[in-house]
């Protein structure tokens, strides 16, 4: 099937400095269209050729190279083993660039299982990607401690590792007022999932000594945003991780190579990327982005401020816009998630949500993270609606996009997690079911 181009949608935001994270839908990349190429390209180090100097003409697909499809592959030699693998040139997943080519979105639509390929993480880049030598890269813990000490990734490294499965989420992940062409990707691709190594925070916090009275930390980025937030200690003494580890390889440049805080079910941001000091406080230090950012307007003209974690969440990711289904039976899948930990149900329903249907969760189960859920549905080719929610272990059950703005007024921007669905037409094709934001 192939992808439409998507046209932008204009969701500028009343009153408030847009934010591109939240108000807009981003456009795809021009010339970027799916399986339209005469040329297939691939990833393939080691493969030299026209197709590689392509590639450095253009950075997107530095790693690319022309591949031959052959007719009967029993009949000819194929290519050798090489360095570094590459996609199918059948596959070509993409991530979504906001128009500013300063975030990217995980095409949820197009993956399986639960991880997400590194190379298809989400990004959200402040002041663009930082380029660390891992050599020259150290850490400083000060503050409130004992010993003020600085570590270098060598020393990170030797400490007792972890490795976890947790998703990452903007909390900016919801774009209001789109549009029936929209994908998944485009609703909440703000989110994706590694599996994460690293080490425990407090294993840092033991090491220098944090002083009972600190109750506060500020990490702070090595990027040209110097990206600061304050976190509450607790985190550290909880789950908080120095993450060095993603899928198996290193972090990626991108999400902050060498190393990075990981706050498991918080919002993203407060994961401050290419980390490079930790101050302990006794209070928050009220930065840029936990002050003009990330605070959510109320209803009461109040402001609600450091609102950490991220709600339960699900969507179904197939079949989704723009598949085109027929009658008969349908799996319908997708994931569901959660900051708060393990996800109990995931619930369709066929009829605006008057009743709901389980759908059958793909185990483990694990906290904090996207879990799999699936339903046979046997469609008989009349319109239908089909629609999605979730309901975690503390028994917070994802809202209505009514009950969202009864409880939070129409003007916050961060932390939407309606139910969301899809409408399929008797033509079989299938269209985002829009909603007007208040
Ligand atoms: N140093 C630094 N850390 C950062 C950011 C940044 O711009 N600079 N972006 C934040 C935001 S808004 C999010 S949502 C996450 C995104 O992480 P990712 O790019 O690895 O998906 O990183 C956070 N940490
Ligand atoms: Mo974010």
């Amino acid at each position: 099937m192939g992808r439409k181009p998507l046209r932008s949608t204009d969701d500028a935001q009343p009153g408030g400095t847009p934010s591109p994270e939240a108000t807009e839908v981003p456009e795809k990349r021009p010339g970027s269209g799916r399986m339209g190429r005469r040329t297939f390209v691939v990833g393939a180090a080691g493969i030299l050729g026209a197709g590689v100097l392509k590639g450095l003409a253009d950075p997107a697909h530095a790693q690319e190279a022309q591949v031959i499809v052959p007719d009967d592959p029993t009949k000819v030699q194929g290519p050798t083993a090489s360095l570094v693998g590459g996609r199918s040139p059948f596959e070509q997943p993409e991530r979504f660039l906001h128009p500013q080519l300063t975030s990217s979105r995980t095409p949820l639509q197009e993956l399986h299982g639960t991880i997400t390929p590194s190379d298809l993480h989400f990004e959200r880049h402040h002041g663009g990607v930082a380029h660390i030598d891992p050599d020259k890269y150290s850490l400083l813990v000060h503050g409130l401690v004992e010993r003020p000490m600085v570590f270098t990734l060598r020393d990170l490294k030797r400490f007792p590792s972890q490795s976890t499965v947790y998703f990452m989420e903007c909390s900016g992940n919801f774009p209001r007022n789109a549009s029936e062409d929209t994908l998944p990707q485009q609703i909440c691709g703000l989110t994706s999932q590694s599996e994460w190594t690293g080490i425990p925070l407090s294993t840092l916090f033991r090491e220098v000594g944090v002083l009972p009275e600190a109750t506060w930390f500020l990490a702070e980025g090595q990027d040209a945003a110097v990206m600061t937030r304050s976190i509450p200690v607790e985190k550290a003494w909880d789950d908080a991780m120095i993450a060095y580890g993603q899928n198996g390889e290193a972090l990626r440049p991108e999400n902050g190579y060498p190393a990075r805080l990981f706050l498991p079910g918080w919002e993203g941001n407060a994961s401050v990327k290419w980390l490079r000091r930790i101050e302990l406080s006794d209070g928050p230090f009220q930065t840029r982005e936990e002050t003009s950012r990330y605070t959510d307007p109320l209803k009461d003209g109040k402001v609600r401020q450091f609102s950490f974690v991220m709600d339960a969440r699900s969507i179904i990711t197939s079949p989704c816009y723009p598949d085109r289904v027929e009658p008969g039976w349908l799996e319908l899948r997708g994931i569901a998630w959660s900051g708060r930990g393990r996800i109990r149900s995931a619930e369709i329903s066929f009829d605006e949500g008057a009743t709901w249907h389980a759908a059958d969760l793909q185990e483990p189960v694990l906290p904090k993270a996207h879990v799999r859920f699936r339903y046979m549905w046997k469609w008989d080719g009349r319109e239908a609606t089909v629609l999605s929610r979730t309901t975690d272990e503390t028994g917070y059950v994802q809202p209505t996009q009514q009950e969202l703005i009864e409880a939070r007024g129409v003007g916050t921007r961060y932390h939407l997690n309606p139910i969301t669905g899809w409408r399929i037409r008797t033509d079989g094709s299938v269209v985002y079911r829009t909603e007007e934001w208040a």
